[in-house]
């Protein structure tokens, strides 16, 4: 059984689409998430939190807007952003710039415990200590999710939707939907399958999806 990992029922609402063989089941759990300039990060080790929590398969899903014109704020603080400032607010910060071009972004992480603990190489051991002694963000020293011996490996997987930022139209979807226009509508005026077609999550469930049943 995989769980898709989220405390937001937006998201599952359309991961069903993608996920509705039976074999899936939602969990309700606030994995703790570390903050991070990436969503990749973010969604890796989330997925290793979720893995040990649930002790099964999981897919946690990471999501943000990207706003061109603000260096892709809020990006990983989306969240926060929208439980602080709100997405009205949002709006008026990007109706003040000339460029309001934006993209939502999503990074799914899958972790089923396959491939832990194998090989105890001492170049392993070597980098890993490496990165230890670069502290805890391994500053200096790219991202390298899942090579290390002694990391749960987590598979990722991207989708990512460009657009820009308009006032609020529209009563479906979540969170940023209704100042996210795409191709003419906002993502709050598309219903589910429509919005799945072109989004983020819609193009990174596509490409998990595929993976899942020919792994
Ligand atoms: P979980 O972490 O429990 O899955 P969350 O809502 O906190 O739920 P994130 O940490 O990924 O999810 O935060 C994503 C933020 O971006 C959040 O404010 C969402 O409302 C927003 N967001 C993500 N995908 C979106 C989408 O498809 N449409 C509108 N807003 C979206
Ligand atoms: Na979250």
């Amino acid at each position: 059984m995989l769980r898709y990992v989220t405390t937001n029922p937006g998201k599952v609402r359309e991961a069903e689409r993608y996920l509705r063989d039976g074999s899936v089941e939602r969990l309700d759990f606030d994995y703790p998430e570390i903050q991070a300039a990436e969503l990749g990060p973010i969604a890796a080790q989330g997925a290793r939190e979720a893995y040990r929590h649930a002790g099964g398969p999981v897919l946690v899903d990471d999501a943000g807007l990207f706003v061109e014109g603000l260096d892709g704020f809020p990006g990983p603080y989306s969240s926060y952003v929208e439980e602080t400032l709100g997405i009205e607010r949002v709006h008026d910060i990007a109706a003040d710039l000339d460029d309001r071009r934006a993209a939502f972004r999503c990074v799914l992480g899958y972790c089923d415990g396959d491939g832990f603990a194998a090989s105890p190489d001492p170049i392993d051991r070597g980098d890993r200590d490496a990165a230890a002694a670069a502290g805890p963000n391994g500053e200096g020293k790219p991202a390298d999710e899942g090579e290390s011996a002694d990391v749960l490996p987590v598979k990722l997987f991207e989708g990512y939707v460009p657009g820009r930022i308009v006032a609020p139209r529209g009563e479906g979807g979540f969170g940023y939907d209704p100042i996210f226009e795409h191709d003419g509508e906002t993502f709050a005026e598309m219903d589910t399958d429509r919005k799945n077609a072109v989004s983020h999550r819609g193009r990174a469930l596509e490409k998990f999806a595929e993976w899942y049943a020919d792994r």
